[in-house]
């Protein structure tokens, strides 16, 4: 194990291995093609951050802009090239090194490497000698994808370009054991983290005191990247399902929404804690709190093979539905959507939102999150609780089963 968590990388034999599911999805004579993508332009010179396409990243371990993933199943085997591009030395100046050709094939597993300017002669080249498919992402939006889908439609207009995306989904979504080693540190990261940002909330705090304190614990690790924008709501501002803005000042009897991620070796965790400014709970929020872990209880209780999302999500509406009743917060006939907002679970990986087949039943070895959420507007009170949950043979691991969860744990007297 490393001790520095940002130096975690997945072996070269995990890319390997996801470009040999994938082949073995595919029929013979197929052709697959990959970019990494390129980073949007700002203004002028200066482009927004790069992360290369998740997908390619899963089946490269390689984070180059403008570099490309050619596979070639043939008959009894298939071929791989990975293209990256020429070293430059004045680009290097400015924006660091560039990968190397050794670089690229130790991380990816991949024997043959080739200078990205050679991409679209090679695949010209099989095009013209092949009769087969050829399969890219369609659900790839950087320009890269759409040049090279452009340039498909524009010189082979009569070949069939089909999309790779579901298959990619498909394999996505099963988590590999070295994808679910790196989660649970991912987790156990973002658990520091929510205890760090825990630690400073106090009535006159501001959000952005807990946002801080939670990324100061991932930059300890060497961590700088979170999954996604972490999310600190106090107040009415939790009535905001993605507040991103953490400019708000903590006022006594407030809760503190947290919604954080840390992600390790590319791999996200996507956690949701509650804590009360003062140390205490009101008992409006208790009798939220307590039906958004009851609805969380129900979600565990049904998560296995073969079980669907969207029936989850339909049992904790109900769950949710009775509470409010209860509450006198709904009536028989009311709609518990007015406090439901959102549904309770997506799947997790190398996105915090995975990849997904519309509600595909689960298998084994899937990681979903489980998210409930009840907002009461009248009351100005919105409560999210969140746990990272791995489905396995015959049920489910809370991966996320250490981070404090109860009302208890973030009581203070
Ligand atoms: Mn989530």
């Amino acid at each position: 194990m490393c001790d520095i968590l940002f130096r975690e990388v997945l072996s070269s034999s995990f890319f390997m291995h996801n470009r040999q599911r994938l082949m073995q999805q595919l029929d013979a004579q197929s052709l697959i093609l990959l970019v990494s993508g390129k980073a949007p332009v700002k203004s002028a010179d200066e482009c927004f951050p790069f992360f290369a396409n998740r997908s390619f990243y899963y089946l490269t371990g390689i984070e180059q802009e403008e570099s490309a993933l050619m596979l070639v199943n043939a008959d009894e085997s298939f071929e791989e090239i990975l293209f990256v591009p020429d070293r430059d030395a004045l680009k290097e100046r400015w924006t660091g090194g560039m990968i190397s050709h050794e670089e690229a094939s130790a991380a990816s597993g991949c024997p043959d490497i080739a200078s990205m300017e050679t991409f679209y002669a090679a695949v010209e080249k099989w095009i013209k000698s092949h009769t087969g498919d050829v399969f890219i992402d369609f659900s790839a939006s950087n320009q890269q994808a759409v040049d090279l889908k452009q340039w498909l439609g524009n010189h082979h207009e009569k070949r069939r370009i089909r999309d790779l995306s579901p298959m990619l989904a498909a394999l996505r979504m099963i988590k590999q054991p070295e994808e679910i080693a790196a989660m649970r540190k991912a987790i156990h990261l973002t658990g520091e983290g929510i205890q760090a940002a825990a630690d400073v909330i106090r009535p006159g705090a501001y959000e952005f005191d807990a946002w801080s304190a939670f990324k100061a614990k991932l930059a300890e690790q060497g961590i700088l990247d979170t999954a996604f924008p972490s999310i600190v709501a106090a107040g009415k501002n939790s009535l905001c399902l993605h507040h991103m803005k953490p400019y708000g000042v903590i006022s006594p009897g407030d809760l503190v929404q947290l919604d954080v991620g840390a992600a390790v070796a590319g791999v996200c965790a996507d956690i949701s804690r509650v804590i009360p400014a003062d140390g205490v709970f009101t008992e409006k929020q208790k009798q939220i709190y307590s039906l958004v872990r009851q609805c969380q209880e129900t979600a565990f209780s049904m998560i296995r093979p073969d079980r669907c999302i969207s029936e989850i999500n339909l049992a904790c509406q109900e769950t949710a539905r009775g509470g409010l009743i209860k509450l006198g917060l709904l009536d028989e006939l009311g709609s518990v959507k007015d406090y439901f907002w959102h549904s309770v679970s997506h799947h997790l990986g190398f996105d915090v939102h995975d990849l997904k087949t519309k509600d595909m039943p689960l298998r084994p070895n899937m990681v979903i999150t489980v998210e409930p959420g009840v907002y009461v507007e009248q009351w100005q009170v919105g409560i999210r609780l969140e746990d990272d949950v791995l489905v396995t043979e015959n049920g489910c691991e809370i991966l996320s089963a250490d981070i404090p969860r109860e009302m208890t744990d973030y009581t203070r007297c």
